[in-house]
């Protein structure tokens, strides 16, 4: 029989299924914030059976979505450090953990927004595609500086991300203009970069992020914009260093359209991929807090990481 989990546990892993819980970055701190409140409440009488129950919230938070390798990266950070003989021990070692993890994921987003801003001049105007809290960072940063930012928004359909985008940049006092995603190729013209988040980057330099980004990247190469890509190490994807590849979450067709015009066109099929895979020729840059690399060089980077595998301490 699986151990209890936590409500917090059962209502972050809802959470981040319905999409209320979002963006990559944000689903690793919620994740690690969830593992905390098991690790507090996991009433075990042996070792054991506490990693057992620390596991099961772990597989719980996992199954949610696949693409955004935050997720397992969080619980590989949290889960890996637990140790200890008894269960106060290791209770300890995962609480210690999850603090140190969102710490860390503060500091990384904070140092890669003043690596970003670097690339910004005043007066330049960045295109953005969804929302990424990693991508703004750079925008806040540059802001800080003194620069002046403009922002073309896409409004990234079926969810339309591009409107919190641009409600966020309005709050840093950034002049935003926001277009149909199909509109993106006309305002290009008037754009000095394209920034965008990643959910996750293969060991190729490729970049998984919202379904059209790869679309955007080729049209502003054929623009003669440069693609930066604002993401912090844990976007980094270990699995793929031995050949996996990166799940493409595919979602209901109710975000699409709604079923009575469907039921009025007649028999289609409707498709959702929530994700799409840049190829690294398209990305001039990958902006993270160890410094921007281009990339072909990602890779350097994640082995430093992550060693030659990934351990999956929530399966054990
Ligand atoms: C969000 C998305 C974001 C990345 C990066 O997709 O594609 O660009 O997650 O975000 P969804 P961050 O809305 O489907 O979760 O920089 O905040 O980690």
């Amino acid at each position: 029989d699986d151990p209890p989990l936590a409500d917090a546990v059962d209502d972050t892993a809802a959470d981040i299924a319905t999409m209320e819980i979002r963006g990559a970055a944000t689903i690793a701190a919620a994740a690690a914030d969830a593992l905390a409140a098991q690790a507090r409440e996991t009433a075990a009488d042996t070792p054991a059976a506490y990693r057992r129950a620390m596991r099961h919230a772990g597989r719980r938070l996992y199954d949610t979505r696949p693409t955004a390798v935050s997720l397992p990266n969080a619980l590989r950070y949290t889960l890996g450090r637990m140790e200890g003989d008894d269960v106060e021990a290791l209770r300890e070692s995962v609480l210690a953990a999850t603090t140190a993890f969102t710490d860390r994921l503060d500091r990384a987003q904070n140092d890669l927004g003043r690596v970003g801003a670097n690339r910004l001049r005043d007066g330049d105007t960045v295109m953005t595609h969804c929302h990424s809290t990693d991508a703004l960072a750079c925008v806040e940063h540059a802001v800080d500086q003194g620069k002046e930012v403009s922002a073309i928004v896409k409004e990234t359909r079926p969810r339309n991300q591009g409107h919190i985008t641009a409600a966020e940049l309005r709050g840093m006092g950034v002049d935003v203009t926001l277009v149909v995603d199909s509109a993106a190729r006309r305002y290009l013209d008037d754009a000095d970069h394209v920034l965008v988040g990643a959910d996750s980057i293969a060991a190729d330099g490729g970049v998984v992020n919202k379904i059209g980004t790869s679309g955007l990247a080729v049209n502003a190469r054929e623009r003669g914009v440069p693609i930066m890509v604002a993401a912090q190490t844990i976007k980094l994807h270990p699995d793929t260093l031995t050949g996996h590849t990166v799940e493409i979450e595919m979602r209901d067709e109710a975000e699409v359209i709604d079923a009575s015009a469907r039921e009025e066109i007649g028999e289609i099929t409707v498709e959702n991929p929530a994700f799409d895979v840049t190829p690294p020729r398209y990305v001039d840059a990958i902006v993270t807090e160890s410094g921007q690399f281009p990339p072909e060089s990602i890779v350097t980077l994640m082995r430093e990481l992550f060693g030659e595998s990934a351990d999956r301490p929530w399966e054990a």
